[in-house]
């Protein structure tokens, strides 16, 4: 008897495929690829069959801008059903006062969160002067006015090579134009968060927000610390968890390593390590929860329902006992491939890691980032390559390699294969060498990257992906885990 699972995908596929077979194929193809690649990329990870399957529907052909029973649209009861739902668990699993799903990305829901703080602490004058103008257009000059209709607002984060996001006020970002940004970073000798930096910067440029959170490192962050600096500087705190949530959730972050707690505003992705769809979330103290409803249509186009609802069935399973085992998991699993590379002579930025994800410096190898994640990519081990603190290759080339563990923790891989996984990556890193004085180039024996891509592929082998789904002729395995 064909599962469940197996019949629903295989339904929708055949739907798909009566109207557009090629992309019937390409989703069919991407299980596949999936199924046989070594995912590693930190901020990826599979969401379960529940989840999936509750974003394929009419949900998607409704318009439903505005908020909870206040739409601009009629005929939205099933959207508030749903929308509901979602805020009920969201502020459950993270004890939250305030939730607002609607947010498609985690750029969407930085946005949100940066409006919602301007529109409280600052008067916001029209902005006749430049409305027929692209904002891409603005020099630096008119950029600098904008501001100061804004009233000059400042904002603190990490910077990027410290393993910041582009969102937390960087040039090649929305944020980096609305702000006047000063970054704080790490400490060079232990790679840590210099946090009495962090406090004199403040005290100097006296922020209006000051943007904690990470995509790139390596350590838990302590909150309530940074919460404290400010209050002393009169800052408003946000915290973009979008990397950790799922640590949060599983209450792998506790206490001062909480943000819920500490930070007034906290912005979050819902597909990292919380393993649910690809959207965002931003969670909030009572006084900014106003301004964040209003979030559609300021700063967002109508709201996915259908995602919506994944984001509750998500949620939902967060807050089961195992996914705290799951979250306490992925941190011991990035211990265990840290201690693996730090065991065969890998220098890891920081020396170790506290949460999902580890931060290779490269350079020893002779290597830049990018010339290393194409070779391990040629091996079979998916990675991307990350700048690292005062990276002497810059944001494009980068130094480093990240790699996170919340993807193949999912698969049910543990601490054992973390070892094998850091033997494979050590054996690309010193099977590679650059080529033609390029920072791209490189040369590395076919026969060496065919042997680990096979493995790669034999390590995988006995923690086959959604093994509840079959799209082809077998029945398909009984659900046993959060993927299926
Ligand atoms: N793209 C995400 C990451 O890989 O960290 C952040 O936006």
């Amino acid at each position: 008897m064909v599962n469940a699972e197996s019949t629903a995908f295989r339904a929708a596929l055949e739907a798909v495929r009566a109207v557009e077979p090629r992309i019937a194929d390409a989703i069919a193809k991407e299980l596949t690829d999936q199924r046989e690649s070594l995912k590693l990329i930190a901020s990826e990870n599979y969401a379960s069959p529940a989840v999936l399957l509750a974003m394929g529907n009419w949900l998607s052909d409704k318009y439903a801008e505005g908020t909870i029973g206040r739409r601009f649209y009629a005929g939205c009861q099933n959207v508030d059903t749903v929308e509901s739902v979602a805020v009920e668990h969201a502020k459950a699993l993270f004890g939250a006062p305030y939730a607002y799903v609607q947010p498609h990305s985690g750029i969407d829901a930085n946005l949100v969160a940066y409006w919602a703080i301007l529109a409280d602490r600052v008067e916001v004058p029209h902005l006749r002067k430049f409305e027929k103008r692209q904002v891409n257009d603005l020099s630096d000059a008119e950029w600098a006015q904008l501001r100061a209709a804004f009233g000059n607002q400042r904002m603190l984060g990490m910077s990027l090579d410290a393993g910041g996001h582009l969102t937390h006020g960087f040039r090649p970002n929305i944020s980096g134009k609305m702000f006047d940004q000063r970054s704080y970073g790490v400490d060079t000798a232990t790679g840590l968060i210099d946090y009495t930096a962090l406090r004199e910067t403040a005290r100097e440029f006296r922020p209006l927000v000051i943007v904690g959170g990470y995509s790139a490192y390596p350590r838990k962050v302590n909150f309530a610390t940074i919460r404290e600096i400010a209050d002393e500087v009169g800052a408003t705190f946000m915290v973009d968890m979008a990397h950790f949530a799922g640590l949060v959730a599983g209450k792998v972050f506790t206490g001062d390593f909480d943000p819920v707690p500490h930070a007034h505003i906290v912005t979050t992705t819902t597909h990292k390590s919380l393993r649910g769809p690809r959207g965002g979330a931003v969670l909030a103290q009572p006084e900014l929860a106003d301004q964040v409803d209003r979030g559609c249509p300021m700063v967002l186009g109508g709201p996915l329902s259908h995602v919506m609802a994944a984001k509750a069935v998500a949620f939902a399973e967060a807050r089961r006992p195992e996914f705290a085992t799951y979250a306490r998991q992925i941190v011991t699993n990035a211990q265990a491939l840290a201690e693996g590379l730090l065991s065969r002579g890998v220098k890891l930025v920081s020396g170790g890691t506290d949460n999902h994800l580890v931060l290779l410096d490269v350079h020893p190898f002779g290597l830049t980032g990018r010339q290393a994640e194409q070779a391990l990519l040629d091996s079979g081990v998916v990675t991307n390559r990350n700048a690292i603190p005062q990276d002497p290759n810059g944001a494009w080339y980068t130094s480093g390699i990240r790699i996170g563990t919340p993807a193949l923790t999912s698969r049910g891989l543990g601490a054992a294969e973390m070892d094998q996984i850091a033997e494979l990556i050590h054996t690309v890193l010193t099977g590679t060498a650059p080529a033609d004085g390029s920072k791209a180039k490189y040369r590395l024996d076919p026969a060496l990257a065919d042997r680990v891509g096979k493995q790669a592929t034999e390590l995988l082998a006995p923690f086959p992906l959604y093994p509840s789904v079959d799209l082809d002729e077998g029945a398909g395995a009984e659900p046993t885990s959060a993927t299926g």
